[in-house]
């Protein structure tokens, strides 16, 4: 793999700027060294930004707003069009990148920069619907509607496990409803954001728009992540990370009453009924559990078995996990790449510590694989376990391969562990009987934000509004109508009459 050519290509240099906003500047900050979770070894380094460049930042963006939030609507999605055909060029390029970068399989990579493609197609169409509803007015000759109006600049701050698709579900809607945005992203994966920034700039200089209708900061959340979500000039933040980070960030955003889209962990489980086709449960569960070496929020975490099949469940997973392929995630024949750092291998052993501490018991995996065909990199095997739903640990998001395998009798049962962890992202079952998986989907069915059947909890399409319930944050990103969180509602009324009727039939004549 030549990485020099690749970079050339998508513009990343050995030593990259941290602050764009219609430039690179030459920011202020410490100097970032970007690890590559697949050898260890630095990929490149990023000059930070400091607090001075983020203001420059934030006082290009609210520039850049008059002037996008001008164009109108269609226009707007004219040139979204543009940087997702943009972003086709280069699909291979950016999914070797975000593979070199985070550790995730190439097709997983390359899904990453398909995720990119699907909403811009999808903005593109919804630039020409931003629809408002027009209502009937209970005073005569008065003409009352609602329109949707650009909110501002936005700040976006993402995680390390998507270094680009995030970014790009945030970008494209917030760009076709008038706003303009300011990316934080992880620390751990700067250069696939700076990748990606540079490939819509391309296409917003080549319009003639000022490239901080897309600018990006990188630099410590302690620092340019506390300046941005407590900035009055950021009417919205959209944010994906842990629980504790989205504590913080609805603190700090509602004390001053700003808006927030929160995208937090998960803990998704999966029903497999004794109703389920069991080849296709294993497949779904294996896709949930290992892609992307279980550091999705969508991954599977948690696998509620009947107790009919649980034995014959259980073998067909554990032989399907020792097929996996371990190892460098852009040779084509490997399933699970590394973990993103030490850390995360070290949370995954601490939770194996902890299920066991509590009476459950390792079936499978979990070994650290430190041989040098390893390269050096964070690589483990993923891990089965069996344990008891109300687990301290059971109930926490460990954002590794490991998942935990319990039994049910009666499908009410299964539902109300799948329901009780304090999370709500995505949940799964497998079963053809109706009534299960209508009561899978009703009211009184899963709580989650996302609820799937005969399907996999990860892997959700840009389609669909994106995001969870209770602590995973309430927010929804992405396709349906999640556009609205980005827009200003204005309620409307024209009275094109002759007198002043009031509402609720009040006469006020005054003295
Ligand atoms: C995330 O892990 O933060 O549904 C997002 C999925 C992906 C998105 C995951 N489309 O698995």
């Amino acid at each position: 793999m030549d990485i020099d050519k690749l970079f050339a290509v998508l513009g990343v240099k050995a030593i990259n700027s941290g602050a764009f906003n219609g430039v690179w500047l030459k920011t202020s900050g410490d100097v970032l060294d970007v690890h590559c979770p697949v050898d260890g070894s630095i990929l490149a380094r990023v000059n930070q930004a400091g607090a001075g460049d983020y203001d420059l930042v934030i006082k290009s963006a609210e520039k850049a707003f008059g002037i996008w939030s001008s164009v109108p609507a269609p226009k707007r999605g004219d040139i979204v069009r543009q940087i997702g055909l943009e972003f086709r060029k280069y699909k291979d390029e950016l999914g070797t990148l975000v593979s070199l970068e985070m550790g995730k399989i190439k097709v997983e990579g390359d899904g990453e920069i398909q995720e990119i493609i699907d909403i811009c197609d999808f903005a593109v169409g919804l630039s020409r619907q931003l629809y408002g509803l027009t209502m009937h007015s209970e005073r005569p000759y008065n003409r009352m509607y609602e329109q949707w109006h650009p909110l501002g600049v936005l700040g976006l701050i993402t995680s390390f496990n998507f270094p680009a698709a995030v970014w790009g579900w945030n970008f494209a809607i917030a760009a076709v409803c008038g706003d303009v945005t300011v990316w934080k992203p992880s620390s751990k994966v700067p250069l696939t954001a700076v990748a990606c920034i540079t490939i819509a700039n391309r296409v917003l200089s080549e319009n003639g728009f000022p490239g901080a209708v897309a600018s990006l900061v990188v630099g410590r959340g302690k620092e340019i992540g506390e300046h941005l979500i407590a900035d009055h000039r950021v009417p919205l933040i959209s944010a994906t990370g842990s629980i504790p980070m989205g504590r913080r960030i609805a603190r700090v955003v509602g004390e001053r009453l700003g808006r927030s889209i929160l995208e937090l962990g998960g803990n998704n489980a999966v029903i497999v009924s004794r109703h389920a086709d069991l080849d296709i449960a294993v497949k779904g569960v294996f896709f949930g559990t290992i892609g992307t070496a279980g550091q999705r929020c969508t991954s599977t975490r948690r696998l509620i078995v009947h107790e009919s099949i649980y034995d014959d469940f259980k073998d067909q997973l554990i032989a399907s996990y020792k097929r996996v392929k371990i190892g460098n995630p852009l040779d084509p024949r490997v399933a699970m790449g590394p973990l993103i750092d030490k850390d995360a291998v070290a949370v995954m052993r601490a939770a194996m510590k902890g299920v066991i501490e509590e009476g459950g018991r390792i079936l499978y995996g979990g070994n650290v694989l430190a041989t040098e065909d390893y390269l050096g990199g964070c690589y483990i095997e993923p891990c089965i376990a069996e344990a008891e739903n109300h687990y301290r640990i059971v109930q926490d998001e460990t954002f590794a391969p490991i998942v935990y395998l319990t039994k049910y009798k009666l499908i009410e049962e299964a539902l109300a562990m799948q329901n009780s962890v304090p999370q709500g992202l995505s949940s799964s079952i497998f079963s053809h009987h109706l009534r299960e998986v209508e009561l899978f989907l009703s009211h009184s069915g899963s709580d989650c934000g996302i609820a799937n059947v005969n399907s996999s909890t990860s892997g959700a399409e840009i389609g669909g509004a994106f995001g969870g319930e209770k602590q995973t944050g309430g927010g929804r990103e992405s396709g349906s109508d999640a556009w609205k969180y980005y827009m200003r509602r204005q309620t409307t009324n024209i009275n094109w009459g002759s007198d002043l009727p009031l509402a609720q039939g009040i006469r006020f004549d005054g003295p």
